[in-house]
């Protein structure tokens, strides 16, 4: 049974690889399916399996699985863990498992796996390897504009360096020091730009700091006569006052002393229902004398029973002027309002304010060129590359819309979403270098705006060579976790031919 499987199977095996396969002479004497790399161990007599089993060479491809490993039967579908190797001539080889041959389906593209008669596979290996050799043309083409556009952004950071080394500037030292180091001149040149600005900052940061003290001494000289013409004012106004209060003590307390004796008795307050606790029952002794015991201790001092004007304006007024508030002779405290400050004093406040504002105007003027400044400081420390082949992207920005945002990309600066329908962008992260060993391929943008709920937004920027600076795509593969992709030929290196054997066989 087993022999007359077999000779059909060689006859179709001897007719498909004379037809299909021209062997090579280095391939002749391989089996079918298996890989060039495994040649020598189909030299010998006897074939030994990768667990050191030996079967004799007839064992092999004779659709029996004899190896753990399925080696013995690279041509034939008998070991589920073969594997078939496709020469795909005028492509790219292939490895595919073995369950793959004779299954009725066209796996490589020279045919090779059908040679049961099945099917009749068409090869198309040139057809699939002209168009694959076509896109690495381009993908190289590609690659070779990038890098000539790295190339020609750093020559133009070189140019520009000698210029501005040439031409006159304040940054003497820093020139002696350029030209005993090995800072890479493009750097130089980002570098020079900045600390002359620096330099420019500080002096207006200078004379504004004595335009600041100037303002401040004015400011001083104005505010002095304000603050003293305001304080007659106002103590004018506190004793007129205080004279107004006083007074309406004085006419409430002589409305109750009704014998002018400069007393006042429980008899003289029993005179008016408005004192009584219970309104129906009217006013009693008893509720006199629970008025005039102040200090609530159960019985009338002399100054209780007796009383005077001063124990009467701190102990009984505010009670008596609220609960007989609508009686004639009775007198709460006036609460005019302050009235304005005379024509005089008025023009004191607004020479005051003016010298405070010019003094405010020059404070802001100069914080805002300190964090100028600071900015600029910041920027000396960015990483722009060995050969600064991105110090073309400080200060610049790359944008990319979806549906719903627009993102914007500010290198060594920000990443920021915003929404097209309008409304307030949201900061994604903010610069914090390239990620360490990715080979400036990969930048960070981290403490971006908080989440709702979550931590703080990030972004990560992944570059990948490109013939111009280009945002390709955003994604958010975890929640506040941005990544966006983006090309620029400040990661182009020289060309190099695409290895074909770095390709995944499998
Ligand atoms: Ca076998
Ligand atoms: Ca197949
Ligand atoms: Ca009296
Ligand atoms: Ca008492």
């Amino acid at each position: 049974m087993k022999l007359e499987l077999m000779s059909v199977t060689t006859l179709v095996l001897l007719l498909a690889v004379a037809v299909v396969v021209p062997a090579t002479a280095s391939l002749d004497h391989l089996p079918r399916g298996a890989a060039p790399k495994d040649a020598p161990h189909f030299a010998g007599d006897a074939f030994a399996c990768d667990n050191g089993k030996s079967i004799p060479m007839e064992s092999v491809n004779d659709e029996f699985c004899d190896c753990d490993d399925g080696s013995d039967e690279p041509g034939t579908s008998a070991c589920a863990n073969g594997h078939f190797y496709c020469t795909n001539e005028g492509h790219e080889p292939a490895l595919m498992v073995s369950g793959r041959v004779n299954d009725g389906l066209c796996d490589c593209c020279d045919g090779s796996d059908e040679y049961s008669g099945l099917v009749a596979c068409p090869n198309t290996c040139e057809e699939l390897g002209r168009a694959a050799r076509e896109a690495a043309e381009r993908e190289a083409q590609l690659q070779r504009e990038g890098f000539a556009t790295r190339v020609r952004l750093e020559n133009q950071a070189k140019q520009e360096i000698q210029v501005s080394v040439i031409q006159p500037s304040c940054c003497y030292f820093f020139r002696v020091f350029l030209a005993h180091s090995r800072v890479v001149p493009s750097q130089a040149k980002h570098h020079m730009e900045r600390k002359e600005r620096i330099a420019a900052l500080d002096k207006e940061m200078e004379s504004l700091e004595r335009r600041v003290q100037e303002l401040e001494a004015a400011k001083t000289e104005a505010e002095t006569p304000e603050a003293a013409a305001k304080e007659v004012f106002d103590k004018d106004w506190e004793a007129t006052m205080q004279a107004r209060r006083s007074e309406a003590h004085a006419n409430t307390f002589d409305f109750l002393d009704v014998n002018n004796d400069q007393s006042l008795t429980a008899e003289e307050l029993l005179l008016h229902p408005e004192l009584a606790n219970d309104e129906q029952q009217g006013v009693t002794m008893k509720d006199i004398e629970a008025l005039l015991d102040v200090d609530d201790d159960g019985s009338l001092s002399e100054a209780e029973q007796s009383v005077s004007l001063d124990h009467f304006k701190e102990h009984l007024y505010s009670h008596i002027t609220k609960v007989m508030a609508d009686k004639d002779g009775v007198h709460p405290e006036p609460s005019d309002p302050k009235p304005e400050y005379d024509e005089d004093i008025k023009t004191l406040i607004a020479n005051a304010d003016a010298a405070r504002t010019a003094h405010r105007e020059a404070e802001s003027q100069k914080r805002l060129k300190e964090s100028d400044r600071k900015k600029l400081e910041n920027e000396l420390n960015y990483d722009t590359g060995d050969s600064h082949e991105f110090a073309h992207m400080i200060n610049q920005c790359y944008e990319l819309e979806d549906r719903e945002y627009k993102y914007k990309l500010c290198m060594f600066d920000k990443v920021t979403q915003e929404p097209k329908a309008g409304g307030r962008a949201t900061k994604l992260g903010k610069w914090n270098g390239f990620v360490e060993g990715s080979d400036r391929t990969r930048a960070k943008f981290d403490d971006g705006e908080k989440c709702w709920n979550g931590p703080n937004r990030s972004c990560e920027v992944q570059l990948s060579c490109g013939a111009e600076n280009k945002v390709l795509d955003v994604a958010e593969p975890n929640r506040c976790e941005y990544v966006m992709r983006m090309e620029s030929p400040a990661v182009c290196k020289p060309f190099l031919a695409i290895d074909p054997a770095a390709h995944d066989e499998l």
